[in-house]
């Protein structure tokens, strides 16, 4: 059995603000875990930190003029800062940039190198002549050579998620000078992850069946697929220097340094620190993205193995992804609900987020957020499930007895199930929870408050107060006390709404061993008064953030609109066959039963002319009438919705789509010509 368990939550880049995508993944999940062990009196250490080395903090500083410092000094508070206000409750917070890890991670690379551990490689890698750099990773875009689609990264394709090596790619382009770049020798220093194939088979795919089936699936197929050495360095400006003679203008591969950080910051945390990582009592958990499983899984413990002193992680409860009203949440398309807007524009709201996240976390699948179903379950789990059971048993006890909690009386068989079956919740609750499974943990929790609706439901306290006070004090009495469990139960899920409740029922200090029992608030204990926990969301605050979705939809397509490439040539005899006039607009009406047809009235300075055009969606018609437009009048007439169309007005297509008519830009006689 284990003494202590150090939970450590990816390090989140710091390139940029973190996003619900993280939160479910990674954060809400370990600090769920870590509250509950720390709930049942276990020994945790909670580790996070920001990972601040890597090409996309550099490309990030070089695009806003800035030092890659800059940057990670920027995004690391505003990271922090959020963390801290959703109650993800780390020990310790830390950076890579800190002194601490620098020394960590150059010491632990020395070990490694000391004990021959590494194997020196000359290669050749892709090199910009004109920046005069290496280019690492995200240094190098072109065509994926697996899907084919442009825009594939050096290291990754987001299309098609294959990994890739800068050389791979097809028609490569430098990102510093968007040159072509060449092949250049350079050495490097490997980890032969080959070399630990065996000890890893041996210790995921035999020792750790329970993992996951994602994470153990993922695994094996890397193992099966045979393991290859790794580079460990890179040519880079930006990370912590390789720590050996020779290696000017070599750095540490950020996914070398990262989880090395992860010491770095226990080390920060306290002196006792070779407990947690080298006592085989104590065991680790990694909480992280399915995109990180390779190097928490393979990578890391292969450098574990190789410095030898270190544990090896006892499980990674690897999420899937969350994806946003159906889409991909994308960074650089900003379609995603950042955190620290979240916590200014619905301030003190946490809990309804955390709340929402868990009861939607990807843990088997990719899972999807909606502000729809945020509201949904805000309004119909936590107000009107949760909240409304406390709110019942608590006004209660403050309407008859003044708020003192009354003595219960003679227990009854029903309430002997209610207990039974709250009991029965707890227990599932706590097995989900040793197991990793947040989201049924979550059902269990809310299935406590549903017991107590139906409790007070079934025995209406409100009606039998006048002909049975005795009974009606038995009722809010484990009414109460069922009200200390759900404080108890909820803590991990909403810790913030934990604490108020614990705080208004007189509840010192929540523990695990609490839940289940009946006799946690004394009789006669004067209980605080009855505080909405939870409030309603309404429509306006969704459909703003709607709306703020729908925005930047709208500016992506504006960022990455680009003009229809040119068609082919055509002769001015060609061209002058074309009878393009300009007219006006004399009537403009809708076509019944067609919604994007208008019918126009044009004069067109001939004697008038009927012209139907597909604009309706973009246009009152009233709005027209009078305008001069571009019309081709010798267009062969056609019927659109049995009305005959004798040419076709002019339009642009704009970005999003819409239609905008072509008027001249100051007066011309109908029936002028265009050319
Ligand atoms: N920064 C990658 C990520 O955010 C990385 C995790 C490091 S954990 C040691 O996906
Ligand atoms: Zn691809």
């Amino acid at each position: 059995m284990f003494k202590r368990t150090l939970i450590t939550s990816a390090l989140p880049y710091a390139n940029g603000p973190v996003h619900i995508g993280h939160l479910a993944g990674v954060y809400v999940p370990a600090d769920i875990y870590a509250r509950y062990l720390r709930l049942k009196g276990e020994e945790v250490m909670f580790v996070g930190g920001s990972d601040e080395h890597g090409v996309p903090i550099t490309i990030k500083a070089r695009e806003e003029g800035v030092s890659p410092q800059d940057i990670v000094d920027r995004y690391h508070k505003i990271i922090k800062e959020s963390f801290e206000e959703l109650g993800i409750s780390f020990d310790v917070y830390g950076r890579t940039t800190s002194k601490t890890h620098h020394k960590t991670a150059s010491d632990f690379f020395r070990k490694l190198y000391d004990k021959g551990e590494f194997i020196e490689k000359v290669s050749e890698q892709l090199y910009d002549e004109e920046a005069g750099e290496f280019l690492a990773d995200r240094y190098v875009v072109g065509t994926c050579p697996h899907c084919g689609k442009d825009g594939a990264y050096g290291d990754q394709c987001e299309a098609c998620g294959s990994s890739l090596s800068p050389s791979e790619l097809i028609n490569p382009k430098s990102r510093l000078s968007g040159s072509t770049p060449v092949l250049k020798e350079t050495s490097h220093w490997y980890l032969p992850l080959d070399k630990w194939e065996p000890k890893l088979r041996e210790w995921i795919l035999e020792n750790h069946k329970e993992w996951r089936p994602n994470v153990y699936g993922q695994c094996k197929s890397w193992l099966d697929m045979g393991l290859l050495p790794r580079a460990v360095s890179r040519d880079l400006k930006w990370g912590i220097p390789v720590p050996v003679e020779g290696a000017e203008g070599k750095v540490l591969y950020v996914w070398f340094d990262a989880p090395i950080g992860y010491i770095s910051n226990t080390i920060d945390a306290t002196p006792d620190w070779e407990k947690w990582w080298k006592d085989p009592e104590s065991r680790m958990i990694h909480f992280i993205g399915k995109d990180n499983i390779v190097f928490h899984c393979i990578v890391f413990p292969s450098m574990l193995m190789a410095h030898g002193e270190y544990n090896l992680p006892d499980n990674v409860p690897a999420n899937e992804f969350l994806n946003l009203e159906d889409d991909k949440i994308s960074t650089s398309r900003n379609w995603a609900v950042w955190l620290h807007e979240y916590l200014r524009e619905l301030p003190g709201k946490q809990d309804v987020l955390r709340y929402v996240l868990t009861a939607n976390a990807p843990e088997t699948k990719d899972n999807n957020f909606t502000w729809k179903d945020f509201q949904a379950r805000s309004n119909n789990e936590l107000v009107a499930i949760l909240g409304n059971f406390i709110n019942r048993a608590t006004v209660l006890i403050h309407k008859y007895y003044g708020g003192m909690v009354p003595a219960a009386g003679e227990i009854l068989d029903s309430d002997k199930a209610m207990m039974e079956e709250t009991r029965r919740n707890i227990e599932s609750l706590s097995e989900n929870l040793d197991n990793f499974k947040f989201r049924e943990g979550l059902k269990d929790a809310m299935n406590v408050a549903r017991i107590g609706n139906k409790y007070l439901a079934d025995n209406e306290p409100w009606k039998l107060i006048k002909t049975d006070p005795v009974r009606t004090a038995t009722i809010l009495n484990l009414a109460v006390q069922l009200c200390a469990n759900l404080a108890v139960i909820f803590e991990p899920f909403t810790p913030f709404t934990a604490a108020k409740l614990a705080e208004q029922l007189k509840i010192k200090e929540l523990k695990w061993d609490m839940t289940g029992k009946f006799d946690l608030i004394p009789d006669g204990i004067e209980i605080g008064k009855p505080e909405l926990l939870f409030e309603k969301i309404e429509d306006d605050v969704v459909e703003f953030q709607i709306k703020k979705l729908e925005d930047a939809k709208k500016q992506n397509i504006l960022n990455s609109w680009k003009p229809a490439s040119v068609k082919e040539t055509v002769e001015f005899p060609q061209f002058e066959k074309m009878d393009i006039r300009v007219g006006k607009v004399l009537e403009c009406e809708k076509v019944p039963k067609a919604d994007k047809l208008l019918k126009f009235k044009i004069d067109d300075g001939m004697g008038g002319r009927t012209i139907v055009s597909g604009i309706a969606k973009f246009y009152n018609p009233e709005d027209l009438v009078g305008k001069e437009v571009c019309f081709i009048a010798n267009f062969a007439p056609r019927k659109l919705k049995g009305v005959e169309s004798q040419g076709m007005i002019l339009s642009a297509e704009d970005a999003d789509g819409r239609l905008v008519v072509i008027s001249p830009s100051g007066p011309v006689r109908p029936g002028s010509s265009v050319g």
